[in-house]
C-alpha cells in the first residue's frame, strides 16, 4: 500500500470515531436540502466538514466531492488523488438508531471520473463496533477501528461462494416488471436484510454472500444511488472480493461518469446472482 493511500484510509479511520460520537446530538433535519433534493441532517453536514479539512490537508489529495455539497472542491496542494465521499451514507437511520456509516473513493482523475480510475475505496461501518472495509492493488481488507487506528480482522476478503442474503430498495408496485419478477424468484431462495443503509446491507452481502440492488424504478429510471459516492466505490469493493456489480448490464465500474450527482441502478453481490439479474433485464 502506498504512503499516500494508507495515510489517506487512516485519516478516514481516525475521524470515524468523533463522527460516531458527535452522532447522538445531530439527529435534527436543518432546512437545506443536498445536491440530490434530500433533507440534509446536522450530522450530515459534521461528518461532511471534517472530512474535507482532513482530507484537503493531505498533499497527496487533489480535490474533495461529497453527496452533500453541490461541486468539487480543489486543493491549493494539487495533489493526485481526487476523493469523492458519501460523509454519511444512511443518516436517515439516525432517528431509527440503526446503522450508518462512510464512504470513500479515491480516483487518480479529476472529477467526475469512471470507476475504472478508483484507485482505493473504502467504508466504515457503525455498527455494534465501528469496522472499516478497504479494496486497494486488488485485495479487500477489513479493519476494527479502535481509538481510530485500524487494526486488521480479514484479509483477502471474499464474497461467501453460497449466497444466503439479499437485500432490494424501492416499492415492489415501483419495480418494472423484469426486476420483479427476479426479484420474486430470489426472494423465495434467499434470506431477507435490507436495513436502509447500503453499507449495512453490503456488508451483509460480503459476509454471508448473496444480493443487493437499489434498482432502476418506474419513477426513478437512475435509481437512487449516486454513481461517483455510493456505486463505484462499492462496486470496486465487491468486484476486488470476487463478486460482481452491473447497472443492469454492465459493471458499474464502466458506467461514463458526466456529472458528479449522478445516479445510477445498482446491482452487486455473487456473481451468478448478478448475472441471473443481467439475463432478467436483457
Ligand atoms: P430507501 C441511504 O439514504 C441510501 O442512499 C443508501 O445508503 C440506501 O441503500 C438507500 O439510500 C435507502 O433508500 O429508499 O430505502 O430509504
Amino acid at each position: 500500500m502506498s504512503d499516500d493511500i494508507a495515510a489517506l484510509l487512516d485519516t478516514v479511520a481516525a475521524t470515524a470515531p468523533e463522527i460516531r460520537v458527535g452522532l447522538s446530538g445531530r439527529r435534527s433535519y436543518g432546512d437545506t436540502e443536498n445536491p440530490s433534493g434530500e433533507r440534509q441532517l446536522a450530522a450530515d453536514e459534521y461528518a461532511d466538514g471534517m472530512l474535507e479539512t482532513r482530507l484537503l490537508a493531505l498533499d497527496a489529495v487533489g480535490s474533495y466531492a461529497s453527496e452533500e455539497r453541490e461541486s468539487v472542491i480543489t486543493s491549493d496542494a494539487g495533489g493526485d488523488y481526487h476523493v469523492a465521499c458519501d460523509p454519511l451514507d444512511g443518516s436517515s437511520n439516525l432517528k431509527s438508531n440503526n446503522t450508518m456509516g462512510t464512504i470513500v473513493g479515491v480516483y487518480d482523475e479529476p472529477l467526475p471520473a469512471g470507476g475504472r480510475s478508483l484507485v482505493a475505496s473504502a467504508f466504515v461501518l457503525f455498527g455494534p463496533i465501528t469496522t472499516m472495509v478497504t479494496a486497494h492493488e486488488g485485495t479487500v481488507t477489513e479493519y476494527v477501528i479502535e481509538d481510530g487506528d485500524r487494526r486488521v480482522v480479514t484479509e483477502d476478503l471474499t464474497v461467501p461462494e453460497d449466497p444466503v442474503v439479499y437485500g432490494f430498495g424501492g416499492r415492489v408496485p415501483d419495480w418494472p416488471d423484469d426486476f420483479a419478477d427476479y426479484a420474486a424468484d430470489i426472494e423465495r431462495e434467499l434470506k431477507l436484510r435490507y436495513g436502509g443503509a447500503m453499507i449495512g446491507d453490503v456488508n451483509q452481502v460480503l459476509t454471508y454472500g448473496g444480493v443487493f440492488a437499489y434498482p432502476a424504478l418506474d419513477s426513478a429510471p437512475d435509481g437512487k444511488l449516486r454513481l461517483l459516492f455510493e456505486g463505484n466505490p462499492i462496486a470496486h469493493i465487491v468486484e476486488t472480493a470476487g463478486g460482481r456489480s452491473s447497472d443492469g448490464s454492465k459493471s458499474l465500474l464502466d458506467v461514463p461518469a458526466e456529472g458528479i450527482h449522478q445516479r445510477v441502478p445498482v446491482h452487486l453481490g455473487n456473481t451468478a446472482l448478478v448475472e441471473r439479474l443481467e439475463a432478467a433485464l436483457a
